[in-house]
C-alpha cells in the first residue's frame, strides 16, 4: 500500500514534533517544518533512524516568498501529499488592547491567520489535483471563548475556526476532509514564546494542576486521521480534566 504523506508545520517543537512522532510510528512519510534548523536536522536525524522517510523545509510561516519558494522545491512525488497539518502558531504576549504592544498582534495575525492561508492556498491545490487529502488545522479553545488580555490571540483562533469552515465546504466536493482539533490548557514551549522567554511566567500557568501534554493532541490528531474514508470529524475541543472554561481552571 502506498505509504502516506503528511505536511506538519512547526514540527521543532510541542504538538507539531509529538505529531510527527505519531505519524512516524504510523508509517507516514514527512514534510516537516520551522524556523529552527538545528532542530529540524536533529528530528529527520532521529525519525530516519527509525526508517521514516522525511524532508526538512526550514522558513517562516510569515513570510509568503519563503513558503512559496519552499514549497517550489519539494520532489514532485512529494507534493502528492494526503494530509495537512497547519500547526505553526504562537500567542504574544498577554495584555488588553489599550495597553497591548502592537508588534505582537502582528505577529500572531501574521503567523496564526496569514501563514495558515498561504500553506493552505499552495497546498489545497495540489489535493484538488489528486481529488482527495485531509487538512487539519490546530485552533483553540481560544477560538470558541475570548477572554481579558487575550484578544488578539483569540481573535486569530477564532479566524482558524471561521476559515476552516468555508474550506470544510469549499473542498468537500473535492474530497478533501478540513477540520479543526481545539486544544485547552496544554503544557508545551507555547508559555516560555507569549512571556517572551520568562520561564518563572510561563510554568505558572501551569502550576497547581495537570495540563494537557502534546501527546495527548498528537494522539487525538492520529485519531482523526484514521478514521474511515466518509468520516470527517470537523472539530475537537480538548481539555485538562481540571478545566471547566478558558478562564476556569481548578488549581489546588
Ligand atoms: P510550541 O511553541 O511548543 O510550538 C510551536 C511551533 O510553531 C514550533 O515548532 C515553532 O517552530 C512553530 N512556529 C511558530 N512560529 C512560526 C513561524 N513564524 N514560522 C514557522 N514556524 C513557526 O507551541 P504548541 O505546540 O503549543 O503550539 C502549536 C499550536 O497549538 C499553535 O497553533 C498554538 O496556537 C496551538 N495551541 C496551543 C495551546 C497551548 O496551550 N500550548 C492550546 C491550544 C492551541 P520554530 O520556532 O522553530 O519556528
Ligand atoms: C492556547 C490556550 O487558553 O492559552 O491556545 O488560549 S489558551
Amino acid at each position: 500500500m502506498k505509504q502516506k504523506i503528511a505536511f506538519i508545520t512547526g514540527a521543532t517543537a510541542g504538538i507539531g514534533l509529538e505529531t510527527a512522532k505519531i505519524l512516524a510510528e504510523n508509517q507516514f512519510k514527512l514534510i516537516l517544518t520551522g524556523r529552527r534548523k538545528e532542530r529540524l536536522d536533529q528530528l529527520k536525524t532521529d525519525l530516519e533512524k527509525e526508517g521514516t522517510q522525511v524532508i526538512t523545509l526550514c522558513f517562516d510561516v510569515r513570510n509568503k516568498a519563503e513558503v512559496e519558494q519552499a514549497l517550489a522545491a519539494l520532489p514532485e512525488e512529494w507534493k502528492k501529499v494526503d494530509v495537512l497539518i497547519n500547526n505553526a502558531g504562537l500567542a504574544a504576549g498577554l495584555d488588553p488592547v489599550h495597553q497591548a504592544a502592537i508588534d505582537d498582534w502582528e505577529t500572531m495575525i501574521d503567523t496564526n491567520v496569514k501563514g495558515l492561508l498561504y500553506m493552505s492556498r499552495i497546498v489545497s491545490n495540489w489535493m484538488i489535483e489528486q481529488q482527495s487529502g485531509q487538512i487539519i488545522n490546530i485552533s483553540s479553545i481560544a477560538g470558541i471563548e475570548s477572554y481579558p488580555n487575550g484578544s488578539v490571540y483569540c481573535a486569530t483562533k477564532h479566524a482558524v475556526n471561521a476559515i476552516s469552515k468555508a474550506m470544510r465546504i469549499e473542498l468537500a466536493p473535492h474530497n478533501i476532509k478540513v477540520g479543526t482539533i481545539s486544544p485547552g490548557a496544554l503544557e508545551t514551549e507555547f508559555s516560555l514564546v507569549r512571556f517572551k522567554g520568562d520561564q518563572q511566567k510561563a510554568d505558572q500557568v501551569y502550576e497547581g494542576f495537570t495540563p494537557l501534554n502534546a501527546r495527548d493532541i498528537a494522539e487525538s490528531i492520529y485519531f482523526v486521521l484514521s478514521r474511515p474514508a466518509h468520516v470527517n470529524i470537523a472539530d475537537i475541543l480538548i481539555m485538562p480534566t481540571a478545566q471547566g472554561s478558558a478562564r476556569d481552571i481548578f488549581r489546588k
